[in-house]
């Protein structure tokens, strides 16, 4: 039996930098998921022929809303529903599904980085058939749909057990519980080499894997201790939780600070790792050193000829605009290809389908290749153990000769946040306004040689996307402004601050980033608009 609710649009519901992200509490209000999912079925034609993959990172909710799910999509007659096993699907993991069985799309149901339970948040990445997040054009057409609803579909089945592997029917659509781990740990053993891997965390090489109570315990478990023979306990914070057990399941030096105090201490393992709830973010780090994002990109794309997948050669790179430059004078070395796009997994996904990159990455913990459409926390673990097992030097060393050889950017995100929305709406607005007016100017030493608002084109489908401003100085010097797309709470301000030296190459970020921040600061006007004196977060 298939009932029709009416309804009434709720007007938030347009999906941010990385699909719809809300607090539980709003999420979970009446008709909230249904109208949302209805209005994406809405966009969709011959559901009849459609398949879709369902899961998530395992956060409190998840298995309702999955329930939901299945209910809405069999009353709106599609084909074939995809679910992990007990709800839960990696990000990437995700992507490689949709990609591998040629789904028409799929839900992910996580807040990535963000905090879970009821004074938490939750979220629905939406997939194409790309492998990756729809495009700003198909979010806008849902979010008229959100705008516009009246009446939603659901199906009056039973709840199904997501605990077993098999097959089951709700209306006319076919429901596939699918185990989540085997076809991405294959991808990993496609692209890595494994038994490479296997002798190096088999030879005493100490590392430590967190998953943050995040969806990517499972997966660590059966990847780095199953296939690879690393001791058991090497994954920690392992099991997938409603609540990541209290923690902010994002990996950075703030929210992973028991990895950082580990890992600067006398019993610090030779190199350790962690991924976001989610599983798309990772961060690196070695024994007294931490891995910047944009170096990490950098890193790996100069060493892809030591993988086998990318061994005989890969196409460009590409970083999202806020990311530092390190990845392209990388790019400029080996003469591949270079591009800049907004920040956002989705605009990489046109350069990976017309084979014009290989790698690419983002400033906050994102790296990946055209193995899928979404960035990938394990791979780029794997990718760091593989530089380890051929070189056998420290992650510091590796790093350091890299600086050697390339130079290093300096680089730091200040997050200014909780801004009230207007506020950060009208500082943007005027900063944007103002820019002509800094070229030529000098702030604490640094002159300004170019500031603009960053518009991508895109070279497929030429569509054009404003996001954020950036100013550049005559050393080579950059701040990046934008407002986060993932915040649940008011507005975001981040400011994106690097400077490139060939010597000095061993500093402290923030004393080689002090003048600038505080030019990044003046030239905002942020403690005058926002009462803020210093940034709530400096990753
Ligand atoms: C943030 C990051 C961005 C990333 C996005 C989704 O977006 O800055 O680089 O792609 O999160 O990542 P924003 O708009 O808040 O700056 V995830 O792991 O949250 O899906
Ligand atoms: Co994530």
């Amino acid at each position: 039996m298939i009932e029709i609710i009416k309804t009434k649009p709720y007007t938030d519901q347009k999906m941010g930098t990385a699909g719809l992200r809300k607090k539980t509490r709003i999420a979970t209000q009446e008709n909230y998921l249904e109208n949302f999912l209805q209005s994406i079925f809405n966009t969709i034609p011959d559901l009849d022929k459609k398949s879709f993959l369902i899961g998530g990172d395992g956060r409190y909710y998840n298995k309702i809303a999955i329930q939901k799910i299945i209910k809405i999509a069999a009353a709106n007659n599609v084909k074939k529903l995809y679910v992990g096993q007990n709800g839960l699907v990696s990000t990437p993991a995700g992507s490689h599904i949709i990609l591998k069985n040629k789904l028409d799309g799929g839900f992910v149901l996580s807040a990535s980085h963000n905090p879970g339970g009821l004074n938490g948040d939750f979220g629905i990445k939406y997939a194409t058939s790309s492998g990756g997040q729809c495009q700003p054009s198909e979010s806008e057409a849902i979010y008229n749909q959100t705008l516009a609803i009246s009446e939603y579909k659901i199906a009056d089945c039973p709840d199904i057990d997501l605990s077993h592997l098999t097959t089951l029917k709700c209306e006319n659509t076919e429901i596939e519980i699918i185990d989540p781990y085997i076809d991405y740990i294959e991808m990993m053993k496609e692209i890595f080499d494994f038994p490479k891997l296997k002798k190096l965390a088999t030879s005493g090489f100490r590392f430590v894997f967190d998953a943050m109570n995040g969806v990517t315990g499972p997966y660590g478990k059966r990847i780095f201790e199953q296939e690879l023979g690393a001791p058991q306990g090497t994954v920690i914070n392992a099991s997938p939780l409603e609540d990541f057990g209290g923690l902010h399941p994002d990996p950075n030096l703030i929210y992973a600070k028991h990895l950082v105090d580990l890992m600067y201490s006398e019993a610090a393992p030779d190199f350790a790792a962690a991924n976001d709830g989610d599983g798309d973010r990772n961060m690196i780090l070695g024994q007294s050193f931490f891995v910047s994002p944009s170096d990490c990109l950098a890193i790996l794309t100069d060493n892809y000829k030591l993988i086998p997948a990318y061994k005989n050669g890969i196409y460009g790179v590409a970083k999202s605009a806020a990311t530092s430059m390190a990845v392209k004078r990388v790019a400029d070395a080996l003469n591949i290809g270079f591009y800049e796009v907004p920040t956002g997994w989705k605009y990489f996904i046109h350069l990976m389908d017309s084979n014009r990159i290989t790698f690419c990455g983002e400033e906050s913990f994102g790296a990946g290749a055209s193995h899928i459409r979404e960035k990938d926390g394990i791979w780029a673990v794997l990718f760091w153990l593989s530089i380890v097992a051929d070189t056998r030097k420290s992650i510091k060393d590796i790093t350091l000769e890299h600086w050697k050889k390339y130079g290093r950017s300096y680089y730091l995100r200040n997050d200014f946040e909780g801004i009230p929305q207007e506020t950060a709406d009208k500082l943007m607005a005027d900063l944007e306004q103002k820019l002509p007016t800094l070229v030529g100017k000098t702030f604490n030493g640094f002159t300004v040689s170019e500031a603009e608002p960053f518009i991508y084109h895109d070279p497929v489908d030429h569509s054009s996307n404003k996001n954020g401003l950036v100013i550049r100085f005559t050393d080579g010097s950059r701040i990046v402004y934008r407002l986060s797309g993932t915040g649940t709470n008011g507005a975001t301000l981040r400011t994106y601050i690097e400077r490139y030296v060939t010597d000095k190459l061993l500093e402290d970020p923030e004393i080689m980033l002090r003048e600038l921040s505080a030019a990044a600061h003046t030239i905002s006007d942020v403690t005058a608009r926002t009462g803020k004196t210093e940034p709530d977060i400096i990753t």
